[in-house]
């Protein structure tokens, strides 16, 4: 495979140390027949932006064929409107012929962390990612990994600065609702490095386009999960838990805790839901430091797998059983263990919606 090429073609230039990441990652890339862009499952703006534009990058510089991949469905609303407006082209990975002369790039995500399913043989040139996950590195010869940025987009708009890459208006337009969505929800994780990638598409993106996937339109599950979530919210203290089962759409459960992490008596949100053979968790803070994704990578343990950001955090269990008596139990187990991770003594906790109010509102 490429790898091992690309790695000593990266790491023998003379000077290595002294080039810009951005010349490296593309030295690395020359011995290379085809790049091949991958990212973690259900890829979010950021994961799709960083890819668009890195082979755009790869395109102007290298004259190379590029592959952009999708692992797993692209869920929610807002992203499959990206994905549809801006025509990105992505290969499901499953479906890739891979080649002994792939170059296989990482972004915004990295090796093993449970959240791919990229095949393990497949070896992999690049990383290049913001998230605190450690991945396994070990064997990849171009690894970039900067968590003080806000976005992987800021990163690689980073990349196409240094290398002077003209910014076509889709190129400027996906990076920027790829730093947006990472940077100016709140809570805020971003900085300078990402208020400066933002000033630098802002004037080049098309705002009609970025305003049409603000505005995506909401599938009819939505609106039955938001009231199922409400229904079945309890507050415990300072965090507000929510679970929706069956849980139509993964991206759902993302959607209550964006919704809930608003409410201003708690500082932590979570919600869950049984899809398909798997519950899925999503975790927000309004806390500063809050270490969400190792919070929930502790309370999910062995349970199956979680990472993410410091205010914002994801998991996935795989389910032996989906009986509700073994579903309930798990639920039960990870209430235990957020409140525990939490310090959080309120065991009983009180419902968000009170059951008299919910029984009055079917009645009138
Ligand atoms: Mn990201």
């Amino acid at each position: 495979m490429a790898r091992r090429s690309a790695e000593s073609l990266a790491k023998g230039t003379i000077g290595y140390a002294r080039l810009r990441p951005s010349d490296r990652f593309l030295g690395g890339l020359r011995a290379a027949d085809r790049v091949v862009f991958v990212s973690h499952v259900h890829p979010d703006p950021d994961s799709l932006g960083s890819m668009f534009a890195l082979a755009h990058l790869v395109e102007s510089k290298l004259d190379k064929p590029t592959l952009m991949t999708r692992d797993g469905p692209i869920s929610r609303a807002e992203n499959r409107a990206m994905v549809d407006i801006l025509h990105l082209d992505l290969c499901p990975i499953e479906a890739v012929e891979w080649a002994a002369g792939d170059a296989v790039v990482m972004v915004d995500s990295q090796p093993r962390t449970g959240r791919h399913t990229l095949p393990e043989t497949v070896p992999i040139y690049a990383v290049i990612d913001h998230h605190d996950t450690p991945g396994h590195l070990g064997r990849v010869a171009f690894v970039d990994v900067r968590p003080e940025f806000g976005a992987t987009c800021t990163m690689v708009t980073q990349y196409l600065t240094e290398q002077q890459v003209a910014f076509p208006d889709k190129v400027a337009t996906a990076l920027l609702y790829g730093i947006e969505t990472e940077v100016t929800g709140y809570p805020r994780e971003g900085g300078r490095q990402d208020d400066e990638a933002l000033i630098r598409v802002y004037p080049l993106a098309d705002k009609d386009t970025l305003a049409r996937i603000h505005n995506a339109r909401l599938p009819i599950s939505h609106f039955g999960c938001l009231l199922h979530a409400l229904q079945s919210s309890f507050i415990y203290d300072r965090l507000v838990m929510s679970w929706i089962n069956p849980l139509p759409r993964p991206e759902h459960v993302a959607e209550v805790v964006d919704l809930m992490i608003r409410f201003e008596e708690v500082e932590w949100a979570v919600c869950g839901g049984v899809h398909g053979d798997q519950l899925i968790l999503s975790l927000r803070s309004s806390k500063p430091n809050a270490k969400s994704g190792e919070i929930l990578r502790k309370v999910v343990g062995d349970l199956g797998k979680a990472g993410g950001h410091d205010r914002r955090a994801g998991g996935c269990i795989p389910l032996a059983s989906t009986a509700p008596a073994a579903i309930e139990d798990l639920q039960r187990e990870l209430r235990r263990r957020f409140l525990k991770v939490l310090k959080i003594d309120d065991a009983r906790g009180r419902r968000l919606v009170a059951l008299k109010d919910m029984l009055q509102n079917l009645q009138s």
